[in-house]
């Protein structure tokens, strides 16, 4: 310390330790304990700075979770002294958690040659419970090896003893492997993160300068570097220049070679042999800057908390069982506990017996699984946090319980993180429901908990209750009305396009088929017996216009080819109309809903549109992990815009759905998305067919004594018709906005459902009059003509009722028929030509004229 120095390396050996921590106290020297845990937070040597973790609460846990009674302690040091202590303070209060333990501590002396020590706990058979559970904590990897090896040579390494190894470095003692065959059960810890990619490098470099083996590099050593990589961390984050560590100057201040007189490190802080001893620096600087290091290592997390123990740090834990190798199980974290689920022994009669305890069921706050009770009667509803709980699962739990060939009590608890349960892997640990199963907090969760294949590896489901899928929520597109021309739609309007078109080569081809065929010609006396032809040009459009309509016309086709082509039409017709008037009804009534998405590829093609889903949850994964470019696409924009799009709560989403006027699509699982598309201001909806099929189950902490009867019990729900009454209880009867079907189906049609029939009415009537006026004039105009040239020829052509006009202006009947060569108007009548009836008319001008007229 007189030669200046910065912090202090050492090893906390209990011959040398407490001298060491005495002085650094003393000269005020941050003291780094690489492979100890060094003193207790609670006593005065507050410079010391630990990098080993305790392990001391995750044996707790482990106990915990085996509900062990008695365990023997045995340890060799005075660090394992200080965690014994730890223990008996973790266990103290029985009530807490439920484990009334007994601590049997016993301190190796010397860890070469405790047979002895050994034999007794073997021979020991006051323990209520012949099964013997045994703490080793011991202070070296060498330690654990002499101890291990005298375990197995005194036979205690049978079937009824299940050894914790308090250290962290489990995976570095070779002698477990004879453990394998024994029957026994061991279970430990370590901290190297031998995966990271960081120290895949960082140790692959070491190996090129033979500093450490990659794949055996020890606990020790990896703290070692840690230490060293701290020191590394705080040199660098510190303002060394301006020269604020020290009063004085180093030792080569001066000497040719200094860098910078600035750049010394060190205290140059005390002299040991002053009396009394008198720092001139502040070592608290540096101490204060090791405590806010973040950064990691080969042991992972490296932050350290106020008292300068690590904290955030994540052990691994591993568990050697019959017949299987060491193996890691799971991760331990200070907050979340454990990750996994630990094997007991089976047939484990020491295990307090579950089904003598109320189980502790997890559930989750969601609407309509689990809700506050909103009326005054609070009779039958749990009473959780302060609050009645009713819902789809607590009927269930209810109805379950009720079923359930083994009697039991639950009581219920809300999940402490508000999560469904997801594998965290920066602390690689299970939270929400699933998490607290692993950490035995809990027994069994009834709950809109998705099944997956990971939380089926941790822990047990019963077969689902309720099936389901995510799906797309978008915000209700406005109501289309009917509009003028609805009477259009029950056709295309290609289909309009083919009738027309139809309509047209029918009246044509009926027209040709008119001229050609020669029975359609007729001999109408009327107009002096010469061939008619009814099917003119305008006459088939009527004729085929009539059919159309469904009226008929009066004329009708008299040759076999005219009938053809009118039967065909008429069938034509009648599919048609009975089609539309089919439709006609529906397309009048509804008024439709004509959403922009209709599945997750509109998402896509919609940029426009936002979406997102829960931030937790088994949905998220879904994306995360999807194969499908649909999915994994949507993923991407939803991992891009994260904090904007992901949600904490359902009603977030539903809010943000309703809220955001039709930008904002909201992917859930179905049943919430029925659920909320039933509530007020019920302008949500469901579009399109669900992405995936997936079921919620009860779960259960693996190999729980309830797993099967549970099981059964939901089977028979099912079967029995329970859980539909159930769904329609909370989904159906409560909800707010009907069925859209319905509404349409009873209410009345209104002027705008049908005006543009009126439309048509008013333009044929109109056009009628219009036509009818223009006839009139034109009829007026002709006749005016005719009166003008009578008057100067005497002569009246008339078109209509030709005798009687004839008769009228002064023509008389002939008798004699025409003569031969005779002009008769405009041609002359040929010889052989008959006409019959023959009717002549003649009559003399005012000129002396004669006229024939023949008709
Ligand atoms: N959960 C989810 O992942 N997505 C959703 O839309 C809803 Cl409503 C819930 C949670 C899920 N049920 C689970 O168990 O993780």
């Amino acid at each position: 310390m007189a030669e200046g120095i910065f912090a202090l390396i050492v090893d906390n050996h209990p011959m040398s330790y407490a001298t060491v921590q005495s002085y650094a106290q003393n000269m005020r020297m941050p003291t780094l304990i690489p492979m100890g845990t060094g003193s207790s937070p609670y006593d005065d040597y507050n410079y010391d700075i630990s990098m080993l973790p305790s392990t001391t609460e995750a044996i707790a846990d482990v106990i915990r979770h085996f509900r062990w009674s008695v365990v023997y302690y045995l340890f060799d040091s005075n660090d394992g002294l200080l965690r014994l202590e730890k223990m008996f303070e973790l266990f103290r209060d029985p009530t807490k958690d439920q484990v009334n333990l007994i601590i049997r501590a016993r301190r190796i002396t010397n860890a070469s040659d405790c047979y002895e020590l050994l034999r007794k706990i073997d021979r020991y058979r006051k323990d209520p419970v012949p099964l013997k559970r045994i703490i080793l904590d011991l202070s070296s990897i060498e330690a654990y090896e002499k101890v291990l090896h005298q375990i197995v040579d005194v036979g205690m390494n049978r079937e009824d003893y299940h050894y914790i190894l308090g250290g962290l470095g489990i995976n570095e003692i070779s002698i477990l492997n004879t453990f394998i065959y024994g029957g026994v059960n061991i279970t430990g810890f370590s901290i190297v993160d031998r995966d990271d990619p960081e120290n895949i490098k960082l140790l692959k470099a070491a190996e090129q300068w033979s500093i450490v083996n990659l794949g055996a590099i020890t606990t020790d050593e990896a703290l070692m570097i840690d230490t060293l990589r701290v020191i590394a961390n705080v040199l660098n984050q510190m303002d060394l220049s301006r020269n604020n560590l020290y009063y004085g100057y180093g030792p080569n201040y001066g000497r040719s070679g200094a860098v910078s007189d600035n750049v010394y490190v060190g205290s140059n802080c005390c002299n040991c042999s002053d009396n009394p001893v008198n720092p001139k620096w502040d070592g608290q600087q540096v101490l204060a800057s090791i405590k806010r290091v973040k950064t990691r290592g080969l042991t992972g997390n490296i932050e350290f908390d106020e008292h300068g123990m690590r904290k955030n740090y994540v052990f691994k834990v591993h568990q050697l069982e019959h017949k299987q190798r060491l193996r890691q199980v799971g991760n331990w974290t200070p907050s979340t506990r454990f990750s996994t689920q630990l094997l007991p022994t089976p047939n484990d009669p020491f295990i307090i017996p579950a089904v003598n305890r109320t189980q502790i069921i997890t559930t989750i706050m969601a609407e309509p699984f689990v809700q506050e009770r909103r009326t005054a009667d609070k009779n039958g509803a749990p009473l959780v946090d302060g609050r009645y709980l009713e819902g789809y699962c607590i009927d269930l739990a209810k109805k379950v319980q009720e079923q359930c060939s083994t009697p039991f009590e639950y009581t219920f608890k809300l999940v402490s993180d508000n999560g469904y349960g997801n594998w965290d892997k920066d602390t690689g640990t299970w939270n929400g429901m699933i998490g607290e199963m692993i950490n035995g907090v809990a027994d069994m969760a009834v709950a809109p908990l998705t099944i997956t294949k990971d939380r089926q590896r941790v822990v047990d489901f019963t077969k689902p209750f309720m099936m389901l899928g995510i799906s797309i929520m978008i915000k209700k597109p406005d109501k289309q009305k009917p509009g003028v021309f609805s009477f259009m739609y029950p056709l295309s309007n290609r289909v309009w396009l083919c009738v027309m078109i139809a309509f047209v080569t029918v009246s044509l081809i009926l027209f040709l088929v008119g001229r050609w065929s020669p029975y359609e010609w007729t001999k109408d006396g009327s107009k002096g017996g010469s061939p008619t032809n009814t099917f003119t040009l305008f006459n088939t459009f009527w004729f085929s216009l009539g059919a159309l309509m469904q009226q008929g016309s009066d004329i009708f086709p008299r040759s076999y080819s005219g009938r053809i082509v009118g039967s065909a039409w008429w069938f034509f017709t009648l599919i048609l109309i009975s089609s539309y008037t089919a439709n006609l009804a529906a397309f009048l009534t509804i008024e439709r809903l004509l959403p922009p998405i209709k599945s997750a590829d509109d998402l896509l093609k919609h940029p426009e549109i936002e979406y997102g889903t829960l931030k937790t949850g088994s949905s998220r994964t879904f994306f995360e992990t999807s194969l499908v470019p649909t999915y994994a696409k949507m993923w991407q924009f939803m991992n891009a815009n994260f904090d904007k799009v992901m949600k904490d709560e359902v009603q977030q989403g539903v809010e943000q759905v309703q809220t955001s006027k039709g930008k904002y699509a909201f992917l859930l699982e179905s049943t919430w998305n029925i659920y909320w598309n039933q509530r007020k201001p019920c302008k949500t909806m469901k579009v399109g067919d669900n992405l995936d099929s997936k079921g919620y189950g009860i779960a259960t902490a693996q190999g729980h004594f309830l797993r099967t009867p549970l099981n059964i019990a939901v089977l028979n729900l099912r079967e029995i018709g329970e859980l539909h009454k159930l769904e329609q209880k909370w989904w159906y009867a409560k909800g707010e906005c009907g069925m859209d079907s319905k509404d349409a189906s009873t209410s009345a049609l209104t002027l705008s459902h049908v005006s543009g029939i009126f439309h048509i009415l008013v333009g044929g009537l109109v056009l009628a009059m219009c036509i009818a006026l223009i006839e009139f004039f034109i009829h007026r105009h002709i006749r005016i003509r005719k009166k003008k040239q009578v008057q100067s020829t005497g002569v009246r052509i008339v078109k209509k009722q030709p005798m009687e006009a004839l008769k009228e202006v002064g023509y008389v009947e002939r008798e004699q028929q025409p003569m031969f060569g005779e002009s008769l108007g405009s041609s002359n009548y040929q010889k052989g030509q008959t006409a019959t009836p023959l009717v002549m008319f003649e009559s003399t001008s005012p000129t002396g004229t004669s006229h024939t007229k023949i008709l």
